[in-house]
């Protein structure tokens, strides 16, 4: 039988790669995000097994009128891809806009919890599964991740608070944690300035939205009794640094 998956932030980035991936693999795709054209554009390259729901995932009706306008043939939701979401600045603490924190919030993590709560019962009925795309900046901290760093690390302890009460039930959580792939997620985070996110990922070789579509193609469907509960991974040309130490 044809499986399904919802996959939130599907007009860019990781999104559009695993839409792509799933339904070359034969599955059906919900593909949500605000960019109604760019969702239009993935139904059209894609044909109709991708469903476009466009709608700001911070706003809770437009969810649920999404939600409850499903075409029939994608209602049975198998797979939750939590994976909308964003940085808003790199400065610190102490200059950053309150008004970027809560967007980071209420995307990261007030929207997923929202959407993940309404999709329960169905993934629960289908013995289904949720990948929520976290971050290396759930555990690792850097100057300028204050409030994204924050929403990540809840996406992490929320899956594995998932896991913890889905017991039983046969639904499968992954955390996966991606470090650096270049996608649109530096243009939103400096506001659009092209030649900051070029400089940052120059040399670095970072990951692709391919290659955390494959991953995630992969968690959701490996066999039934095998659950990947948290995937941390980076760029080869990624790695760790030290602490900081100020001498005042
Ligand atoms: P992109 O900016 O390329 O894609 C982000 C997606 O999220 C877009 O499809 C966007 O759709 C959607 N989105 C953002 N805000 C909203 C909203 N309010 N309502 C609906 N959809 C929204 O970035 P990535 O693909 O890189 O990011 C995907 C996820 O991966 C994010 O959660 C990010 O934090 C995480 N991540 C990214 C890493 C990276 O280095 N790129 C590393 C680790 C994690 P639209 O604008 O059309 O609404
Ligand atoms: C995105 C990776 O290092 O920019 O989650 O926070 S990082």
């Amino acid at each position: 039988m044809t499986k399904t998956a919802l996959i939130t932030g599907a007009s860019s980035g990781f999104g559009r790669a695993a839409a792509k991936k799933f339904i070359d693999a034969g599955w059906q795709v919900i593909a949500t995000g605000r960019r109604a054209e760019r969702l239009q554009a993935l139904r059209d390259a894609l044909g109709d097994a991708l469903h476009p729901a466009v709608f700001d995932i911070r706003d809770e009706a437009a969810m649920r009128a999404a939600l409850d306008a499903l075409p029939e043939r994608f209602r049975g939701i198998d797979l939750l891809v939590n994976n909308a979401g964003l940085a808003q600045g790199t400065k610190p603490a102490q200059d950053a806009l309150l008004s970027d924190w809560k967007t980071m919030i209420d995307t990261n993590v007030t929207a997923l919890v929202t959407l993940t709560h309404a999709l329960l019962p169905t993934l629960i009925e289908r013995k289904g599964a949720i990948v929520n795309v976290s971050s290396t900046a759930a555990t690792y901290p850097y100057a300028g991740g204050n409030a994204y760093g924050g929403s990540k690390a809840f996406v992490s302890q929320f899956s594995l608070g998932l896991r913890a009460d889905l017991h039983g039930t046969g639904v499968r959580v992954t955390a996966l944690e991606p470090g650096m792939a270049e996608t649109e997620f530096t243009l939103v985070r400096t506001h659009g300035d092209q030649a900051a996110s070029d400089t940052l990922y120059k040399g670095a070789e970072p990951m692709t939205a391919g290659d955390i579509a494959d991953t995630i193609f992969w968690i959701a469907t490996l066999p039934p009794h095998l659950n990947i509960n948290r995937l941390e991974m980076m760029p080869t040309r990624q790695s760790f640094a030290g602490f900081q130490v100020y001498r005042g």
